[in-house]
């Protein structure tokens, strides 16, 4: 290492000391913890998103957000050339750079980095670094930590891309390498053009007054429902925007995609007693509408994100209830895709005309976690689909879907996309150019462009609230459903999550996509004892990766089976 380089390293890390005490780790999503903390973290992941943008010669991306956590947390995590996750061999280089005691004992460790993966900090070369964050007010002062870690870097640079959406920072990352446009309004523009073209595309207009009603989205008061208002005028659909993160709601607090999921209730502002509600039914008494129901105070089709919109849940409300829900989770929103997906593959095969075409088996591969409610995996096994399933976090199932030509993963907590290999989007092009010279407006050339409108429109980096969101309203009205008929495609195993505070959340060790607890001894035997005791129960334990519990999961045929069968397990876990 350059003189200039130690000493620039010495001095910008003596401004950032580490937290007394605290031992970080770079967990299933990055770092998270209480953003008075997180400074000297963010400042040192900053150094590696640098150092790993020399290394692979690319963009990389760094976002600071702690997505669906209370406000007061944050967290940073860094997005690779592909704009997925950072490569899992890179992770022990974060752990150890934050948790490194003094600036000599980082410079040690970055040195070690350099040797270890031949990283050329000759000074020839440069780096570049998107450096984005979620509306979080400790944002602000972490984002200046992160633009101090990549500049102690000489030859690093970063580009400053403002307030996003985590998926938008991975998708920007992801068009920079790939030479393609990258700009938010190119973003926008992508999603907008291929969600108008799958509309455009929708068999018999008259029959869609279900879901020509108006859409209410609980932006979990993040940064999700603003970038919507911002595209809502092009994209020709009613929507209303709430928790938009502009009035007195705090983020995630009580509204917000895993809010949603967990505790199966209305979020703030969507009930009875909230001022929306109270305001709707002025209006409708006003103009003689007929309630609160239909027009505002719950809406037909609501939808959640989360506070930094890589997830996404849809519920209708259940009339006459108070605040339960018909919740439309990741499981449903991923048996859709999978479903629309399906048909029109099977469309375009059977269209082979023999004229000049290469015939193409599309793998379709559909990803889940054990979380996936056992109704939604019957289901698609049902429609001839082959299920994987991996352990819980994005960079798994991620993985696992890019195998096929068409990978669906979803988590049921909403998190998921649909990928598509290079070698299927080439030669659904090819098919497209014949069928537009022999058969131009028939079944087969509408099935092809609605498959290569979702390739743009569905985020091929990450799990994406809004994309996703724009792909169940096409779908929607290409089936002509409400929300209520597309949760009817199966019904839901009665389910129960719970979290069980324990010293070490690492003596729990799983195996088998986390279905099976291997430590500690005999832990699974009496789990197992437990299942026993139900016809069709299911449940497993599992460590937290992202806080310092054990988490419990039960499903059973009634509610009350599966609340009880949750909490024996979790007695065998205190
Ligand atoms: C993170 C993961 C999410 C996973 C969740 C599990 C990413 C981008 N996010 O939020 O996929 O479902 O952690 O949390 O990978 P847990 O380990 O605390 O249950
Ligand atoms: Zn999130």
């Amino acid at each position: 290492m350059k003189e200039e380089q130690l000493s620039l390293l010495l001095k910008s890390s003596s401004k950032f000391p580490p937290p007394l005490g605290v031992k970080l780790s770079y967990g299933t999503s990055g770092f998270r913890a209480d953003a008075s903390i997180l400074r000297s973290t963010v400042f040192r992941v900053g150094i590696l998103a640098a150092l790993r943008s020399f290394q692979t010669k690319s963009v990389i991306g760094l976002m600071i957000t702690a997505s669906h956590n209370v406000v007061s947390d944050n967290g940073v995590k860094v997005a690779d050339p592909s704009g997925g996750m950072l490569t899992q061999d890179w992770e022990p280089f974060a752990d150890s750079l934050a948790n490194a005691a003094d600036p000599h004992h980082l410079l040690q460790l970055i040195n070690e980095i350099i040797k270890k993966e031949n990283i050329p900090l000759d000074g020839t070369r440069s780096a570049e670094i998107l450096l984005g964050r979620d509306t979080r007010p400790s944002g602000e002062s972490l984002l200046e930590a992160a633009k101090e870690g990549v500049s102690s870097i000489l030859g690093a640079n970063f580009f400053d891309i403002g307030v996003v959406t985590t998926p938008q920072l991975h998708w920007m990352v992801r068009q920079r390498n790939l030479g393609l446009k990258a700009s938010e309004a190119d973003y926008f523009e992508q999603l907008s053009t291929s969600f108008r073209c799958l509309m455009d595309l929708v068999p018999n207009k008259s029959g869609m007054a279900n879901t020509s009603e108006k859409l209410i989205l609980d932006g979990a008061n993040g940064i999700g429902g603003e970038k919507l208002e911002m595209i809502k005028e092009s994209l020709g659909l009613v929507i209303e925007v709430r928790n938009s993160g502009k009035g007195a709601g705090v983020l995630n607090e009580k509204v917000g995609a895993d809010f949603v999921q967990k505790e199966k209730i209305l979020p703030r502002s969507f009930g009875p007693n909230d001022v929306g509600f109270r305001s709707a039914e002025i209006f409708a008494v006003v103009w003689g509408f007929r309630g609160w129901i239909k027009f505002g105070g719950g809406g037909d089709r609501c939808a959640s994100f989360d506070g930094d919109a890589d997830r996404i849940v849809y519920f209708s409300v259940i009339q006459e209830t108070g605040n339960k829900i018909n919740l439309v989770d990741g499981d449903k929103i991923l048996s859709l895709f999978a479903l629309f997906i399906k048909e029109q593959i099977s469309i375009l095969q059977q269209g082979k005309d023999g004229k000049g075409g290469s015939e193409y088996h599309a793998r379709i591969g559909v990803v889940q976690t054990a979380y996936a409610n056992g109704a939604s995996t019957d289901y698609l096994k049902r429609l001839g689909l082959e299920v994987m399933f991996t352990p819980t976090g994005v960079k798994y199932l991620h993985e696992q879907a890019a195998a096929y030509d068409i990978g669906i993963y979803f988590e049921a907590n909403g998190h998921g996309t649909v990928l598509f290999s290079e070698k299927f989007l080439s030669w659904l092009e090819e098919r497209n150019h014949e069928l537009s010279s022999v058969s131009i407006g028939s079944e087969q050339q509408k099935a092809a462009l609605r498959l290569v409108a979702v390739s743009k429109l569905i985020n091929q980096a990450a799990g994406d609230a809004l994309s996703g969101l724009l792909l169940v309203e096409a779908i929607l009205q290409h089936m002509g459903w409400s929300v209520n008929k597309w949760s009817e495609l199966y019904q839901d195993l009665p389910s129960r999550q719970l979290k069980v505070k324990v010293l070490d959340r690492k003596a729990v060790v799983t195996t088998n996509a986390e279905t099976v607890a291997v430590e500690p001894p005999g832990i699974q035997e009496a789990i197992n004892a437990e299942i026993a005791k139900y016809t069709q129960g299911r449940s497993f334990i599992r460590p937290s990766g992202t806080e310092d519990v054990v988490r419990v999961y039960a499903e059973a045929p009634t509610q009350e089976e599966a609340d009880s069968l949750a909490k024996s397990v979790a007695h065998l876990v205190e």
